[in-house]
């Protein structure tokens, strides 16, 4: 297929500044050859212009500082969207690099215009808080909430995607705020948390989150935070959590996107922070599991 890159430098919705290099560290650490090495093409777009925190009042939102920076994340977002729509309108195969995972807002809203897609979004976080749950005000931890519509995001319909929550799914969840926890559970989101992964492994639980994700009738979009992973493996993210995911298992569930990807719509994959890392390694690490998820194989 025609894969086609784009960028949000996007640091907006996190309390880091750093993660808005992402898109530059992932192309750096070879995205486009990686693409390639998967039988495909590669286009890039290039990065959708995002302003900076500096130039901006972080209570520029209907909720203020309880949910930072919401005027512009509705901005970014909405060009996002736009940018993701046409992708699919042009054939092409939407790969979104962030950037903070607020983005997700904009890819799910261009991916699910007049689409009925699932959802499988790989995180150490719910990121189910709403503007009065938040313990930060960072809306990188309200953007599944946002997306889907809940509560203080109802009205906001730039925001929300039209996804089912009966077909989204998280997977690698260890890190939950309480009012986040509560409102995630009386939800129809699914949930896997590491407990899942350590009981019944990460092939069997990422299987059963497609099968949910791809009960919608077109397809589904995958959310790729790379806290999913152990900060061993991924330290340059601005919200590690201890008791994720190996690069073993990580790729594994990369390979079961791929065992499903005609019914993959588009992939992002976010909160690689150049700053915070090892060198690139976190980057590196995003090329290799984006190559896994659209088919790369060994043999
Ligand atoms: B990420 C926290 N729950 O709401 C919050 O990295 C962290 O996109 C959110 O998953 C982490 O600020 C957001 C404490
Ligand atoms: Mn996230
Ligand atoms: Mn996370
Ligand atoms: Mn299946």
């Amino acid at each position: 297929m025609d894969v086609r890159l784009i960028g949000v430098p996007m640091d907006l919705g996190s309390d880091r500044r750093g993660v808005d290099m992402g898109p530059s560290a992932i192309r750096y650490a070879g995205l486009a050859t990686a693409v390639e090495t998967a039988d495909h093409t590669c286009v890039d777009a290039g990065n959708l212009p995002v302003p900076g925190p500096e130039t901006r009042d972080s209570a520029s939102g209907e909720y203020g500082d309880r949910a930072k920076f919401l005027a512009e994340t509705r901005e970014v977002c909405t060009t996002l969207s736009d940018a993701v729509q046409d992708t699919l309108a042009d054939g092409q195969f939407p790969l979104v690099l962030g950037g903070d995972h607020s983005i997700a807002i904009g890819s799910l809203g261009g991916a699910a215009r007049d689409r009925d897609i699932g959802l499988v979004w790989f995180d150490a976080h719910g990121d189910y808080n709403t503007p009065s749950t938040t313990p930060t005000g960072n809306v990188h931890g309200m953007s599944l909430a946002a997306t889907l519509g809940v509560d203080e995001f109802v009205g906001h319909d730039w925001a929300r995607s039209g996804i089912d929550p009966a077909n989204t799914v998280l997977v690698g969840v260890r890190s939950l705020d309480g009012d986040e926890r509560d409102a995630l559970a009386a939800s129809e989101v699914t949930v896997y948390t590491m407990s899942d992964v350590d009981e019944r492994g990460v092939p069997a639980v990422a299987d059963e989150a497609f099968d949910i994700a791809t009960d919608a009738r077109d397809g589904f979009h995958v959310s790729l935070d790379m806290d999913f992973l152990d900060p061993d493996e991924a330290p340059g993210v601005g919200t590690p959590v201890r008791g994720g995911v190996t690069y073993r298992e990580a790729h594994a569930a990369m390979e079961g996107v791929a065992d499903h990807r005609d019914d993959l719509v588009s992939l992002e994959v976010v909160e690689v922070n150049p700053i915070l890392d090892d060198h690139n390694r976190t980057a590196e690490l995003a090329v290799e599991l984006v190559a896994s998820a659209l088919g790369k194989r060994i043999l």
